[in-house]
Parts: structure tokens; sequence; C-alpha cells
């Protein structure tokens, strides 16, 4: 039965050990610790966005300093592809900075993912919120994930974003279920919100039918020029408190240790993966921000023994 509220904020107020010792066991039942996901990120459009999202440099309402690109065309998403999968990747992540695809955008972006899935990677797009019929193009197309975030609690969500709500999100992830389509979906700490803010948005996550198959766990990446760019750090042992409680709550789901890892300590993040985590974003980008570096990323993974997940 899926935890209350008030029994998810329990679980953030144990003790540190206590937490992370279960969370740890439940990870071994469901996984092996030693695999971790990667995937790569390339922003196939950039810049420009109409939303506001509070913690995006992409959006027009924010001077976050990124260089406006139109769409990508198919052949230069495939050489980034190529090379994902050269330095490891199993899946290719395509981000679109639109509030939502036009027909012909998801016509596009429907050529890119039949010509990745014949890489062998597997597939994943985040672009925006989907109307009627786009989520069942992009499955007919063999698109195998599509990327929402919920970014936060109901509550917190309209202090970070006006321009869409809580609901729309929740339409859009529904819409993605009904096509076919894995579900990716997450949010992001430090933002500011609170611990019952955290603990809320883990209800959310644990609380769909069936659970998003990946939750993308990403520490705000504070950018100059947007509303967020001076919220104080979170305390990293809180970050590491949110990745334990969202492996006890999304038992079999891949927690993603996604944006910000490139300002986190070896030590941090190697707590993170025996909280629970089990995938991350490798490469150069996340989508207009820097990513940890590869080289540190590949020493990390041969000094705890961990391996990539083949394609
Ligand atoms: N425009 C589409 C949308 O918002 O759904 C897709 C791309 S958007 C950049 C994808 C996700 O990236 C957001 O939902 C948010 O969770 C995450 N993100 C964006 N900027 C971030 C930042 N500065 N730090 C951490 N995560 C961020
Ligand atoms: C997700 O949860 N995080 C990724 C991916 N899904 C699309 C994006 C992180 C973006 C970080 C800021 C940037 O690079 O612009
Ligand atoms: Fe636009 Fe997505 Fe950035 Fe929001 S998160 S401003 S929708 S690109």
């Amino acid at each position: 039965m899926a935890r209350s509220l008030s029994e998810i904020e329990a679980l953030f107020d144990r003790p540190f050990f206590d937490l992370l010792y279960e969370a740890h066991g439940v990870h071994r039942r469901h996984f092996d610790p030693a695999d971790i996901q990667i995937s790569t990120l390339l922003s196939i459009k950039t810049g420009g966005c109409p939303e506001d999202c509070g913690y995006c440099p992409q959006s027009r309402r924010h001077d976050g300093g990124v260089e406006e690109s139109p769409l990508l065309t198919t052949a230069e998403v495939v050489a980034a592809a190529k090379e994902a999968k050269a330095r490891g990747a199993s899946r290719f992540c395509m981000g679109a900075a639109w509030r939502g695809p036009k027909d012909a955008d998801v016509k596009a972006v429907a050529d890119m993912v039949r010509a990745i899935s014949d890489l062998g990677l597997e597939t994943c797009a985040t672009l925006g919120l989907l109307r009627e019929g786009q989520a069942e193009a992009l499955a007919d197309a063999g698109l195998d994930y599509y990327n929402h975030n919920i970014d936060t609690s109901r509550e917190y969500y309209g202090d970070v974003i006006h321009t869409r709500d809580f609901d729309d999100r929740l339409k859009t992830l529904s819409r993605v279920r009904k096509a076919g389509l894995k579900v990716c979906c997450g949010g992001i700490v430090g933002m500011g919100e609170s611990r019952r803010d955290r603990a809320a948005l883990i209800a959310e996550l644990a609380a769909m039918d069936p659970p998003p198959e990946s939750v993308p766990i990403n520490l705000l990446v504070r950018i100059k020029g947007t509303p967020l760019a001076d919220q104080p750090r979170i305390e990293p042992l809180e970050f590491v408190r949110t990745i334990a409680v969202a492996r006890l709550c999304l038992p079999a789901s891949r927690v993603r240790l996604a944006a910000g890892r490139e300002g986190m300590t070896d030590e941090l993040q190697t707590l993170c993966f025996f909280a629970g985590a089990n995938s991350l974003f490798a490469g150069e980008k996340l989508l207009t921000a820097p990513n940890a570096d590869a080289m540190a990323d590949s020493a990390l993974f041969r000094s705890l023994g961990l391996r990539a997940l083949p394609a």
C-alpha cells in the first residue's frame, strides 16, 4: 500500500544510518547494486522558451545567458548519439525548450527517434506538454521513454512556475502512459522547498499507477540570471536522504542522480549510490549547463566497482 505523506515525512526524520541501511537493502532486493544506467542528454532546440520556470536558463523571460538555436537536424542528432554510445551511454535523451511541440515538431523528433533506435540505443524525449495524439505519434516511432518532471510538490509548484500548472503536467503524464511509453518523471531539490515539499514530491511520484520507471532527482543548478540563482545550497546529507526516501518509496524504479553532480564530491555521490541511486547523466553538458567530468566519473566507477549497463 502506498505510504501517506506523513509516513514519508517520518522516513526523512529517521536517524541517517537507519534510513540508509534500509534503503540500501531495498535497493539490493530490486537491483544489482553494481549496475548503473547511463543516459546522455542533448538539447535539440535551445533557449527562447515562453515558459517561466524559475530554475531554467532557457526561459526567454530570464537572462540565463543561453544562446538560442533552432531544432537540430536528424544528422546532427545522430552524430551526437553515436558519440554518446561510444562513451558508454545506453539511453539518449533529447530535450527541447518548448512549452510543447507543434505537430510538425513531433514529426521531426519521430524521425530522430527512428534513427537513434537503429543505433541500438534506448531513446527518451522531453518536449514539454503534449496534446492529444502526440504521445501516440512518438510511441509509433519507437520512442522508449518520455521525460516530464513534476519538479516539486503541488504546494510549492506555483512559487516556481506560473505559466502552466501542476495538473497540466499530470495530464501530459497520463497521455504518455496511455500511449504505452515508459515514464521518466522526477523533480528538483534545493529550490528553497521544505522537507515536507520533498516528501510530497516523492509521495506524488509513488502514487502514480504504475509509478514512473525512471525517476530523475535533480539538484538545482543555480544559474545566473534565473530567479533561483541565489538559493542557498541544500545540505548534502539532506540530498542523500531524499535519494534514500525515493528508493524506499519507488523500490523498482531507476532513481537517477541527475543535474547537479558537477558540484558534488565523490564521497557525496558515493553515498547517493549507496542510498539507491542507480542511474546518471554522462556527457560534457546536461542540456545547457556543464556536467560532471567524464574522467572523474570513470575513476569513481573503477574505485567503487560500478559498471555501466549495456545498451
Ligand atoms: N521544456 C520541456 C519541459 O520543461 O518539460 C523539456 C526540457 S526542461 C529543461 C527538462 C527538465 O530539466 C525540467 O523539467 C527540470 O526538471 C530540469 N531542469 C531545468 N533547469 C534545471 C536546473 N537549473 N537545475 C536542475 N534541473 C533543471
Ligand atoms: C531531468 O530531470 N534533468 C535533465 C533532463 N531531465 C532533461 C535536464 C537538466 C537540465 C539542467 C540545466 C541545463 O542544462 O540547462
Ligand atoms: Fe521552458 Fe522547459 Fe525551461 Fe520550463 S524547463 S523554461 S518549459 S525549457
